[in-house]
């Protein structure tokens, strides 16, 4: 075979790897595209090791084949060649370089692993976040404030938040990849992390450890906000106001829930104004203000909460198989078995009803 056809061969190949790896190029869960000083630091660590790296692989592939042809075998000839052994100059050259190379990533990369590993959970200015995993789904309490949330975490640019680290049953990885890199979840620790965000914006987060069975489907937004709005949304979870509809399909909705949801999911209660119910589940105070439902679907356009909630209460686990959430209605073929026996219109009387739940 020619030594072009060869090349050729490749081409296909190269071109097959390009477009996979593109695909690690998606914006939203890159760590190339940093949103904060942490991600800023460890993509400059990144960066750093593979710049020494490369420049190693470069000037050594260069000597090596420098070697092979300027040594190789000629026409003619013939016996062994004249032999060589020990250099001095040559043992300390590439004993020195290395050296100096190793010391330019490890300097950098010390330091910044006792920096980025520090401890804010007393630092008065940082805000004190509880970030328990579940499978398969984020509870956040925010620890001075008293406020529990599910799945969205909201957050105020520019100031140091303190992650407390925990999980209700397996390991979990916390991971939102343009703010900074992950931390586990361990049952019965908690790990300290911290995170910053420059920019208002929202920000794609993932759990990092296989958890079962819709790990992959574990996912969490982070939504920073400026500080004042930030507040208005504390104050907004501080006291709920729920907009107590007097719709017969409210009124029906809060009825189907006070019987078959209350068990598991905490609710502001507009007649004895507190929250109430269980915690086994994703607390849907403020519901109706949610950008997600269950993490993952978006609420983008108006309609959409509605439509998403009615996806998720009609066959929950089409949406995350092998989730803890009991089936409402009846699904044919479901591993889950439904505990409610709910009627399609008691379903869309909780759709109204939990949509409603709005701070203002
Ligand atoms: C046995 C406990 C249990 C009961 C009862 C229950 N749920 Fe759930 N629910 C869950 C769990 C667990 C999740 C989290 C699923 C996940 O994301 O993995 C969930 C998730 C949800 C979500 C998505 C939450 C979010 O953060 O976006 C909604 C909405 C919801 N449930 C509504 C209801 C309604 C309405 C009822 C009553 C008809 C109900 N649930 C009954 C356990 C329960
Ligand atoms: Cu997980």
């Amino acid at each position: 075979m020619k030594r072009w056809q060869t090349v050729w061969r490749i081409v296909p190949l190269l071109a097959m790897m390009t477009f996979i790896l593109s695909g690690c190029g998606i914006d939203e869960l890159t760590t190339l595209n940093p949103k904060g000083p942490v991600a800023e630091k460890q993509l400059w660590l990144i960066l750093i090791s593979l710049v020494v790296m490369i420049a190693v692989f470069v000037v050594v592939a260069i000597i090596y084949v420098y070697v092979l042809v300027r040594f190789r075998k000629r026409p003619g000839q013939t016996g062994v060649p004249k032999q060589v052994e020990g250099s001095h100059k040559l043992e300390i050259i590439w004993t020195v370089i290395p050296f100096l190379l190793l010391l330019v990533i490890a300097v950098p990369t010390v330091k910044y692993t006792f920096e980025l590993d520090k401890d804010y959970s007393k630092d008065p200015n940082a805000l004190q976040v509880k970030v328990t995993g579940h499978q398969f789904w984020w509870e956040f309490e925010y620890m001075n404030e008293k406020i529990v949330t599910a799945q969205d975490l909201v957050i105020p640019t520019g100031r140091t938040i303190s992650f407390h680290l925990e999980s209700a049953d397996v390991n979990h990885s916390f991971w939102v990849p343009t703010l900074g890199g992950k931390k586990d979840n361990n049952p019965g620790l908690t790990n300290m992390h911290y995170l910053v965000a420059d920019k208002p914006g929202v920000y794609y987060g993932k759990c990092a450890e296989l958890c079962g069975t819709s790990h992959a489907l574990m996912d969490f937004k982070v939504k920073a906000v400026t500080p004042d709005e930030f507040d208005r949304w504390i104050a907004g979870m501080k006291s709920p106001t729920g907009t107590a509809s007097t719709s017969a399909l409210y009124k029906e909705g809060e009825e189907v829930f006070k019987k078959s949801c209350i068990g598991c999911h905490a609710i502001f209660d507009t007649t004895t104004k507190q929250v109430v119910g269980g915690k086994a589940a994703p607390s849907l105070v403020n519901y109706g203000d949610r950008f997600t439902v269950a993490g993952m679907l978006f609420n983008r356009e108006a309609g959409d909460l509605k439509a998403n909630l009615k996806t998720w209460l009609v066959d929950p686990q089409a949406v995350k198989p092998g989730n803890l959430m009991p089936n409402p209605m009846t699904v044919p073929g479901s591993k889950m078995e439904t505990t409610m026996e709910l009627t399609e219109k008691q379903v869309d009387a909780l759709v109204e009803y939990l949509s409603a739940q709005k701070s203002k």
